[in-house]
């Protein structure tokens, strides 16, 4: 599952409104799932610190777009920032998309790394020693069958 933490803007954004202070949102979309944080009011600076769990999908980036939203018209797009996905690294860690301070990653990228460590490590005569123990098993099983009959 990737793992999402929206956590703040690293610069101020200029403000949009002519009447009113800029009322900050993130979108997060990753294929066809898409979240997003609460709007942070009247801040240039805003802080979310929102987490986010999505299914992996086949789509390689995460698109994150900030918005200003508005009680009396649309709410409006500030602007757009592509993320790449790299399967090799996965591992969460803390990324600067654009002006944007997020942390993202796999949440199982450690354990399965784990195990892929544990896979490589059995040698190959633990695996011939499973399979002939495998073999006296069902030649045992067979045995005890053909004996009842
Ligand atoms: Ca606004």
């Amino acid at each position: 599952m990737l793992l999402v933490e929206i956590l703040k803007l690293n610069d101020k954004v200029d403000n949009k409104d002519w009447f009113s202070k800029n009322d900050l949102y993130i979108k997060i979309i990753y294929g066809a799932q898409i979240r997003r944080t609460n709007i942070v009011w009247d801040k240039s600076n805003p802080v979310w610190n929102e987490g986010f769990v999505f299914n992996h999908n086949a789509t390689e980036h995460v698109i994150f777009e900030l918005y200003d939203g508005d009680k009396w018209s649309p709410d409006e797009l500030i602007l757009k920032e592509k993320y790449a996905l790299k399967n090799s690294h996965m591992d969460v860690k803390e990324v600067d998309v654009g002006i944007l301070k997020i942390k993202i990653g796999d949440v199982y990228f450690k354990t399965r790394e784990k195990y892929n460590t544990m896979l490589k490590k059995k040698t190959i005569v633990d695996i011939k020693l499973k399979r002939i123990h495998e073999i006296l098993q069902l030649n045992d099983e067979l045995e005890a069958f053909h004996t009842k009959q």
